[in-house]
């Protein structure tokens, strides 16, 4: 990922009015108890400007059921963020883009555990899909990380 800003994002940040993306963006992470990859997708999280609360929940799958994730796209961690529902190790640049473009969707989506995206360890096998999951439509791909 870019770590320096340029100029002209930075002017961008500065004169567009983004207030999803003003100060830290709030989160609430529910993961699954016995997981620690959560906690380290927490910590990037708020080394890119996310504040969040990570609560570990015995009850994982039904609260990603109740939020409309169906149980194919269900991974180790839901959270919530500023209406919107994210699953899995969804990188920060995707859920920042959902927050400015705020799509009529539930959320976004990364099912399962790939290795090599934010919070896991490893190589990536190949582009991992991150999935756009709606009320009453089939997923579809949001973007690719
Ligand atoms: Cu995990």
């Amino acid at each position: 990922m870019k770590k320096a800003i340029s100029l002209g994002a930075l002017l961008a940040l500065l004169t567009l009015p983004l207030p999803a993306l003003a100060g830290p963006i709030h989160a609430t992470l529910y993961k699954n108890p016995h997981c620690s990859c959560c906690e380290e997708y927490a910590a990037y999280l708020r080394q890119n400007g996310f504040e969040v609360e990570v609560k570990a929940a015995n009850d994982l799958e039904e609260i990603t059921l109740k939020a409309g994730v169906p149980e194919q796209l269900e991974g180790c961690h839901t959270m919530f963020v500023d209406g919107y529902v994210v699953v899995g190790h969804v990188a920060a640049d995707v859920v920042k883009k959902l927050l400015t473009e705020r799509p009529p969707i539930v959320g976004i989506a990364i099912p399962g555990m790939p290795s090599g995206v934010p919070g896991m360890g490893g190589q990536k096998a190949g582009p991992v899909s991150i999935y756009a999951v709606s009320k009453d439509k089939a997923p579809t791909v949001y973007a690719v990380e």
